[in-house]
Parts: C-alpha cells; structure tokens; sequence
C-alpha cells in the first residue's frame, strides 16, 4: 500500500467539544452551550417547545467546560507534534468571533487565540485543516432568526468566512466551510441551528436551509481563493456506506435512492455546483415546494464548487424496505437494520473497514475531485490500569483495519489526501454530551460531569499511531 509522500496523517476535534472556557474573552453562546449532557439531549432536542433556554439548575452543560483545551492548548499541540503529526483539523468557534452573530466588528480577542493556536501548528510544522462552521451556530441566530431557514445567515456567515479567511489565509491552507452539512436530517438543531418550534420537522425549511448553506458556502470558496488561488477549500460530509438488506431490487432501489438523499445530494451541489436530477423527485416524495433561490444563486453555486471532498466514516447502514420484522441496531444516527456480518460498538455503530474502501471508491469515482477522510474512529469506554496504563487494543484494531482500508483505495487508484481520526484527545460527545465515549490517542481524566484533574496521559494507541505516521501507513 502507498499512502503519498505528502500525505496528512493527523486528528480532528471541534471547538465547541473541547475548549471549554465557553464564555471567556467575549465568546457568546453557541448552540452546543445550549445543549444539555446526557440522555436528556435528544429528548430535549426533540420536544416542541423547546426554547434553547440555559437553566444550569436543572441541566449540566459539558460543553461549557469541554477539556479546557482553551487554555491548555499548547500542552495539546505539543502531544499532537509528539505523535509526528503532519496536519491538524480543528474548527473556530464562530462565537469566539462574532459572539452573537449578527454583530459587524469583529471580536479581536477571539482571532488572537487562534492566531495563536495556528502558530503553535506551524511551530511543529502541522498544516491547520480548519472548519469554518462545526456545529457551532451562534445561540443568537438560532434564537432570534430561527437559524439556517432564514436567508440573512448567508450575510453573517459570508462576513464571518471573510474575517477568518482574510486573516489567516497566508498562514492555513485547507479549509471546509460547514461540519458534516447532510447531518441535518438527524441533528437539525446543531447542524442548522433550527428545533421543533422553528421549523425543524418540517422539510421544507431543512431544504431551504441547505440552500442557505451552499450559498454560504460558495460565497466562502469565492473569497477564500481571490484571496489566494492556492487554497484548498473543501465541503464535508458523514458519510454511511449503504447496503441492500438483500438481493431484492426493491431493496437495491430503496438503497440507491438513500444514498441519493443522505450520502450524494449535498456534495452533488457542492461539487458539481448544481442540483442533481433527481431533486424534483426527491423534493415530490418529501412533500418539498420549489425553494426560494434568489437570482444569481444557480450561477454562484456553479462558479465556485469545493476543491476537495472531506468526510467523516464511522459506520454502514442497510436499507430494508421489505422485511418488517428485521432485527435492528442502535446508533445515534443511523441507526437501522442490522447488520449480521458487522461488530457494533458500544453505541451500536456498526464497525466496517471494508465499507471505507467502498465510500472511498463510490465518492472518487462520481466526483474525481480529492478526498480527505476528516473523520473516523472507535469511541469507547477506557479503563485506566493501577499503574496509569490504558491498553486500548480494540481502538488499535479498529484503526489499522480502516488504514488498511483506506491502502486498498489508494491502490485503486483513489486521490487521498489525508486522514484525521476523530477526538485525537479525549474530548465531549456530541451526541451524548459525555466523556466516557472516548476516541483519543490521549487520554483526558474528567469524568461525565467533567469532574477530575483534566490531565492528559498517552494511551497505548498514542505510541502505535506515532509508528503508523512514522511509517507513513507501513507498520500498523
Ligand atoms: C461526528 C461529529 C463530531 C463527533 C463525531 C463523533 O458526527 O462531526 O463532532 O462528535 O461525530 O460523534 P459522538 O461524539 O457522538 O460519538
């Protein structure tokens, strides 16, 4: 297997799940501040009133404290540097930059800190993969505009992409300008800032929000490479391979046309810079009117298309549409019919190196642009040994088999650019809110209520990824 010679082997985290410090230096709240931990934050998610309200009595919110990367980051980036990082993913809180939002001055404090984060990267010479927006909507806009439905995002967002891309452009590369966007379905409240009350049930408004979203998006394209043509500015995606339940063509027919909802329809936009040709039917059967596509908007889409497609990998799903008694299987998102050739995770997430390869292959051969895996990985429960140790084997084995994966699709001839597993450090769950759903290298000692020292300790993978990026993929 040969991974290039400039390929980027790194890890990926989110502001809002790891810098704590949630109200520090003008920071104003964001959706995840506004998101309880626990069980308690899908039920609160889906109940139709809803407020977005913040009643610390009664909640605890895990994002506020996150792993206190804030002011520990330093110490964070020189374990990612130990490791022999060559690139490091990690997004800006929009909130950190324009507290609510809507403002027009920028907040200086909040570039300052990740000036300061991005020269710590270069430091060590790890390449910044920065995500404009991940899942970190200002609360204001949510509130006060119902979120990504309403048409003035566009303008917050253009003016926040231009802040940060005008200011660190000479300095960062590689851009993605929303998280996981087809993840909306699931998690509209965090992908677009919209819940139950404002909308969010209804498809209509997920729709018309996505075309905010490419819009947004192009918008960023455009700036970013008049700024400098030499950077790479790419859209993300999660990403599910799809199974058929079986050999029947109702199945095979159902599972194409998930794919064509859930896996294609945002990068078919975002790459191919127009709606594809089943949107007329897509919207038919999901009761959606035309959307309101103002004038200019088709040109801009097709003007300024993403450079490279990023996506997250965790799981495969299957599409059943026949059989009703067929056993499933958890997961927060997609969840479904299981799988009997498949482990699952603790969380019921179905485990499938094999499934990499096929996305790799699928994406590369409808799009043929650069592909950057900016996600994927095992959370799960670590115990720590008497002596401080963490043996966590299974999340070896879980990576090696998707490196290997990802071997195999390059040597079928898949562009790869690079590969950032998730929660390099131990940080919040997004959909739990919990820490004891660990993914790191590095493990960060806060329990569930985020109580503990917060100190960081190597775990057994950190030692084996130093050796996989050493060899650039040889020795796993
Ligand atoms: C992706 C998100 C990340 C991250 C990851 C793991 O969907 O982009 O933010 O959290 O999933 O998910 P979880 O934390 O729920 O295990």
């Amino acid at each position: 297997m040969s991974f290039s010679k400039d390929f980027l082997w790194g890890g990926a985290t989110a502001a809002n799940q790891l810098e704590g410090a949630y109200d520090a230096a003008g920071k104003g709240l964001s959706v995840a501040d506004a998101m309880p931990g626990g069980k308690i934050r899908w039920q609160v998610l889906g109940s139709d009133d809803f407020d977005w309200s913040i009643d610390e009595a009664t909640y605890s919110y895990p994002n506020h404290k996150g792993i206190d990367h804030f002011h520990r980051f330093k110490e964070d980036i020189a374990l990612f540097a130990e490791m022999g990082f060559k690139c490091y993913r990690f997004s800006i809180a929009w909130t950190r930059i324009f507290p609510n939002g809507d403002e027009t001055t920028p907040n200086e404090s909040g570039l300052s800190f990740y000036e300061q984060v991005i020269d710590e990267c270069l430091k060590y010479g790890i390449e910044p993969v920065i995500t404009i927006s991940h899942y970190e909507l200002p609360l204001h806009l949510a509130k006060a505009y119902g979120g990504w439905q309403n048409r003035k995002l566009v303008v917050f967002y253009e003016r926040f992409a231009k802040t940060v891309l005008t200011r660190f452009h000479s300095k960062v590369t590689y851009w993605m300008t929303f998280n996981e966007i087809n993840s909306a379905i699931a998690m509209p409240a965090l992908s677009q800032g919209m819940v139950p009350s404002t909308g969010s049930r209804v498809q209509q408004n997920i729709f018309q929000a996505w075309h905010h979203q490419f819009v947004a998006s192009a918008l960023a394209v455009k700036i970013g490479h008049e700024l400098n043509p030499d950077l790479k500015i790419g859209c993300m995606i999660i990403y599910a391979t799809t199974y058929s339940f079986d050999a029947n063509p109702i199945n095979q027919a159902a599972t194409m046309v998930h794919n064509q909802a859930f896996n294609y329809f945002c990068t078919d936009v975002q790459v191919r810079g127009e709606y594809p040709a089943y949107t007329q039917r897509l919207f038919k059967e999901k009761g959606v009117a035309p959307l309101d596509i103002h004038d200019g908007d088709l040109a801009l889409l097709k003007s300024y298309p993403v450079d490279y497609i990023g996506f997250s990998y965790y799981m495969s799903g299957v599409q059943n549409v026949t059989a009703k008694d067929a056993e499933t299987v958890e997961g927060n998102i997609l969840g479904g019919v299981k799988n009997p050739f498949l482990e699952a995770s603790d969380w019921g997430w179905q485990i499938d190196p094999t499934g990499l390869r096929i996305a790799l292959n699928d994406l590369y051969g409808r799009y043929q642009v650069p592909l950057f895996i900016v996600e994927n990985g095992l959370g799960a429960y670590d115990q720590v040994e008497a002596d401080g140790s963490i043996n966590d084997d299974y999340r070896i084995d879980y990576l090696a088999k998707h490196i290997q994966a990802m071997g195999e699709a390059v040597d079928d001839g898949v562009d790869l650019m690079g590969y950032t597993p998730w929660g390099c450090i131990d940080l919040v769950s997004a959909s739990t809110g919990e820490m004891s759903k660990r993914y790191g290298f590095i493990y960060v000692d806060l329990d569930d209520h985020l109580n503990g020292t917060g100190n960081r300790s190597k775990k057994k993978s950190f030692a084996w990824y130093q050796q996989v990026i050493a060899s650039n993929g040889e020795e796993l």
